[in-house]
């Protein structure tokens, strides 16, 4: 008898030590659970996935080749991953313009590229000279490009959330 109860004491000890050792193991899966969410948080808003605002100016550009006899007409389309931010004005029978227009787009994260599309007005079909892709940081960066059809492009974007 004094057997069978000392069986059934340490069966319920083991017991109580599994129910302990699953309570721990549950707590500390909640609790990397939790710090895991507190950290994927805190990367979030250290990579901007909550958006931040995007400005571009001082838009301009060097040796750009378009048209056969004189030089190109060229403006640039402003883009930051799928929202548009406009465009330029074209300065015509220019290859080494300059923009004063300034951009802001809002809402997208340093995940999201600025792309500028340079293009030659014609009088039916304006021709694509090229296109720059830059990655967006934090801060302010001047950039610059090579346009496929001939020349360079400059920009000064800053990113800020
Ligand atoms: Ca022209
Ligand atoms: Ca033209």
């Amino acid at each position: 008898m004094a057997n069978t109860s000392g069986t059934n004491t340490k069966r319920l000890t083991e017991t109580k030590l599994y129910i302990t050792q699953f309570a721990f193991l549950f707590l500390k899966a909640m609790a990397s659970s939790l710090s895991m969410t507190l950290g994927l948080l805190f990367l979030c808003m250290l990579t901007g996935v909550h958006g931040g605002k995007l400005r571009v100016w001082g838009l301009n550009a060097r040796g750009l080749k378009g048209d056969p006899v004189n030089p190109p007409d060229v403006y640039v389309k402003v883009w930051w991953g799928s929202k548009s931010g406009g465009m330029t004005d074209f300065v015509k029978d220019n290859a080494n313009p300059s923009w004063g227009s300034e951009f802001i787009i809002e809402g997208l994260t340093t995940s999201d590229s600025l792309k500028l599309e340079v293009w030659d007005k014609d009088l039916n079909f304006d021709d694509h000279l090229g296109t720059c892709i830059f990655s967006v940081g934090h801060g302010t960066h001047n950039q610059n490009c090579r346009i496929g059809s001939g020349g360079s492009l400059f920009v000064t974007y800053s990113y800020s959330q």
